[in-house]
């Protein structure tokens, strides 16, 4: 039957990040889709914990841990951690990401370095730590948070773009060197969705917020629970052929050079 390959039922996955916004949404709907969670956070026991009640009163197995995953060492000491804890990570989403609004010629090299670090060389790090795992058993998902940012540039998100943009080659190198080990390595790419991150942009007057809704052809800002089907069906059965592809959930916007604001 089409929908048991939806089924995720006795799959572990980590999602990096995950105690709030996007990425809890994304974990929700694998963990509603039968995963056990496993989501991180770096700097507040508090904020894991939080996000592991409001998982566990959605009736979903979840587990929290403290660690960076921009250290290597840290990485590679948690991902063992988690195999030998929880079990075999099946699902690997590479969420976890912070975004610096500065123009270039007021950006600092070290929080470029901390963007790029954070959004792009996070990914490598972790797919590193758990694809061995993933090839011996020769299955495996992993799924990179891209952007609208992987596609389109935008002033004052430039080491945001340049990572979401490399992000997006990471996704399809990956592919090329992993798929023979039946493992799919995909990115969703959310568009403009109503979060913590993108709350200062979402001011009532405020005119990014009119150009957004007027740049998307849905004429409105992504919900975060929208991003459920297209994470679920990345981590499930129903993408066994499908690498090396973003999947936008962007409302439109990719598809449309848009049309002049509403007078
Ligand atoms: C911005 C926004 C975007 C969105 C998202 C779009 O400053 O333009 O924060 O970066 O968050 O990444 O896909």
């Amino acid at each position: 039957m089409i929908l048991d390959q939806f089924n995720l039922k006795g799959k572990t996955a980590f999602i990096s990040g995950a105690t709030h916004g996007l990425g809890m949404a994304m974990a929700r709907a694998l963990g509603e889709a039968g995963a056990t969670i496993v989501i991180n956070g770096h700097s507040s026991q508090g904020k894991i914990d939080q996000a592991l009640k409001e998982y566990q009163q959605a009736g979903i197995k979840a587990y929290g841990y403290k660690f960076n995953v921009t250290d290597e060492k840290e990485v590679e000491k948690y991902i063992h951690q988690i195999e030998k804890e929880v079990g075999d990570i099946d699902i690997l989403v590479n969420n976890a990401g912070i975004i610096k609004r500065v123009p270039i010629t007021d950006m600092p090299l070290h929080e470029w370095e901390e963007v790029i670090r954070t959004d792009l060389t996070s990914p490598f790090i972790v797919s590193k730590a758990v694809v061995p795992g993933m090839i011996r058993r020769k299955k495996g998902k992993i799924i990179h948070v891209c952007s609208m940012m992987s596609e389109l540039g935008r002033d004052t998100v430039s080491a945001y773009a340049a990572a979401k943009g490399g992000l997006k080659m990471l996704t399809r190198s990956m592919a090329t060197e992993w798929a023979k080990y039946n493992i799919q390595i995909n990115g969703i790419g959310p568009g403009y969705f109503a979060t913590s991150q993108t709350a200062p942009l979402r001011v009532a007057g405020n005119p990014f917020h009119e150009f957004i809704l007027n740049r998307t052809p849905a004429g409105r800002w992504g919900e975060p629970e929208e991003l459920g089907g297209a994470i679920v069906f990345l981590a499930s059965g129903a993408s066994d052929f499908v690498n090396g592809q973003i999947l936008y959930v962007d409302g439109g916007i990719l598809a449309t050079i848009g049309k002049p604001m509403d007078k």
